[in-house]
């Protein structure tokens, strides 16, 4: 594990969030991640026709909102900053130290189902007793509460969304089929999984739509058991073949088994203002929460983790 990661783990024992689940029951049993998912793409032996549609690529007309934004684009929680890209990287907020905000900028807030504006204050700490920093958003609802769906604001002027990103049913089955053959894939026999979130989206705009949904069954207030599972799978046509790529994968198998928690897609949106969108994430856990944003850097690459925080017991 790298020392980030580890950071994060140890932020999510470390501290108190507003938003807890089910403070009254016993954690001696608890055991936080200490594993992270490494963005993997396989492909899955499967004979069922993806409903992957195509249409012709859009073009895409800038359009930047007036306001007063921050130095850097920001992106941000209401219990911790996550980050922002500087036109080269991306730049984690507790490695910098210190976010380029003064106080009054504005924020676009995006999250599914949601696109809203608001404003925040300057940088101070948050995550009590963790001292994380972030900045004080004045209508922190937008953002939506513990499990999630949970997104991010950013202090950014471009269309966080300038391509599809909508809803979907699971009509024919066939995620849950897809669902099923991956859980089997991580030794667990699931006939009939459970898909709790389905979206059609097209990443990158260019015509070709991914499909990012999630399959869970999962304990109560995220105190996971055995035969407990939550996974977020995406599924993208690379090179003419439909593959699947990983964003979250829990799978309890065992009483002395690690887990992450579970997965759920909090918002799709761009950014780093390169015209593709981003996958944000939120991982519930028992009594914590995290935030995390994963860019679909190129075919080779595939997802790649690029900021992350949380706040947790
Ligand atoms: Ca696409
Ligand atoms: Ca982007």
């Amino acid at each position: 594990m790298n020392r980030a990661l580890l950071a994060v783990v140890l932020l999510l024992a470390a501290c108190s969030p507003d938003e807890s689940a089910d403070s009254s029951t016993s954690s001696s049993t608890t055991t936080l991640a200490t594993t992270t998912t490494e963005a993997t793409t396989t492909t899955l032996a499967t004979t069922t026709t993806l409903a992957t549609t195509t249409t012709t690529a859009e073009t895409t007309t800038t359009s930047l909102l007036a306001g007063n934004w921050a130095e850097e684009p920001l992106i941000t929680t209401d219990f911790g900053a996550l980050g922002w890209w500087d036109g080269l990287e991306w730049v984690d907020a507790e490695t910098e130290g210190a976010l380029p905000v003064v106080g009054g900028e504005d924020y676009q807030v995006i999250r599914v189902g949601v696109l809203g504006l608001t404003t925040a204050g300057p940088q101070v700490t948050v995550c009590d007793p963790l001292e994380l920093i972030g900045v004080e958003l004045d209508d922190p609802d937008l953002l939506g509460s513990y499990p999630g769906p949970y997104g991010v604001a950013i202090s950014a002027p471009w269309e966080l969304q300038p391509h599809l990103f909508e809803s979907a049913t699971d009509t024919n089955g066939d995620y849950a089929g897809f669902a099923r053959d991956f859980l089997a894939s991580r030794g667990m026999n699931v006939p009939s999984p459970v898909i709790t979130q389905l979206f059609r989206t097209d990443l990158e705009g260019d015509g070709v739509n991914e499909v990012v949904f999630v399959a869970e069954e999962v304990s109560p207030g995220y105190l996971l058991e055995v035969g407990d599972y939550s996974v977020a799978l995406m599924r993208k046509v690379i090179e003419g073949e439909v593959q699947t790529a990983v964003l979250g994968d829990t799978v309890v198998l065992g009483e002395d088994q690690q887990f992450e928690g579970g997965h759920r897609v909090g918002a799709v949106g761009d950014l780093n203002g390169d015209g593709k969108m981003e996958i944000v994430m939120n991982g519930a856990f028992f009594e914590g929460f995290g935030v995390s944003v994963w860019e679909y850097v190129n075919d080779d690459l595939g997802l790649t983790l690029v900021l992350q925080t949380g706040c947790g017991s």
